[in-house]
């Protein structure tokens, strides 16, 4: 069979691989640059996680722009995400992982609107304590809504929500809990956390780490009226 296609095959083009690692790297870099101070939070995270742990992630904007993309995998069984799109499955499908691994720390990145869901986890989480961080990204809602009706429509509705005081949530679960609010803070706080070899509740700020360069908002068509 191959022998038949011999004649028709073609010398690919010389530099072909260093086209597409330019492109690969440039995308990378323009990617890197527009999610701004989280980029600090994606680098962090490479930098402590060995490379077969497990990364879960919920359905947050965290993980559409860069969790899902920037961020490097090294084996397809450690790139856990609800393909359906579902918010709050993400810390089931971590703990999960971790319970099936505890030998590898465990990391979930979820949003605060998608914990909300299936909050009731963090009971498990307590519980059964493995090697978990869990990464809350909090901006007080259901953000890539909001960013959506801020661009397509003329108000807000149902995107700004009640938000628990994380810190007294972790605590009265008996969660160690740390807080990253600058882009300084990154790595330390997941380099302490991931190093704990047990739970611990990381919240992200954004208000206080800043917003990304342009807000993101998900390739999807709105209907009009
Ligand atoms: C079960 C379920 N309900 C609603 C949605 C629609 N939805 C998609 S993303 C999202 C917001 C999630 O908020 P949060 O977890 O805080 O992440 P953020 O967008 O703020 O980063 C919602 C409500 C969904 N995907 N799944
Ligand atoms: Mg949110």
């Amino acid at each position: 069979m191959l022998e038949s296609l011999l004649p028709y095959a073609r010398r690919s083009e010389p530099d072909w691989t260093a086209r597409v690692t330019g492109v690969r790297e440039e995308v990378r870099a323009l990617l890197h640059d527009s999610i701004g101070p989280q980029a600090a939070v994606c680098g962090a995270l490479r930098a402590v996680l060995p490379r077969d742990s497990v990364v879960a992630r919920d359905v947050t904007i965290a993980s559409s722009s860069w969790g899902n993309r920037l961020l490097e995998m090294y084996d397809p069984r450690s790139n856990v995400f609800p393909r359906g799109g579902g918010i709050g499955q993400g810390l089931g499908m971590g703990i999960g992982a971790a319970l099936a691994r505890p030998d590898s720390p465990t990391v979930v990145l979820a949003g605060d609107g998608g914990l909300a869901v299936h909050l009731g986890e963090l009971l498990t989480l307590a519980q059964e304590r493995p090697p978990l961080t869990l990464i809350v990204f909090n901006d007080g809602g259901y953000g890539v809504l909001r960013n959506m009706q801020d661009r397509y429509s003329e108000r807000r509705s149902g995107v700004d929500l009640t938000t628990p005081d994380f810190e007294q949530l972790a605590r009265a679960c008996g969660l160690p809990y740390a807080r990253i609010a600058a882009a300084e803070h990154a790595h330390p706080v997941l380099d302490h956390a991931v190093a704990s070899g047990g739970p611990v509740l990381v919240e992200v700020d954004l208000a206080g780490l800043g917003p990304m360069k342009n807000p993101f908002t998900p390739p999807v068509t709105i209907p009009t009226a």
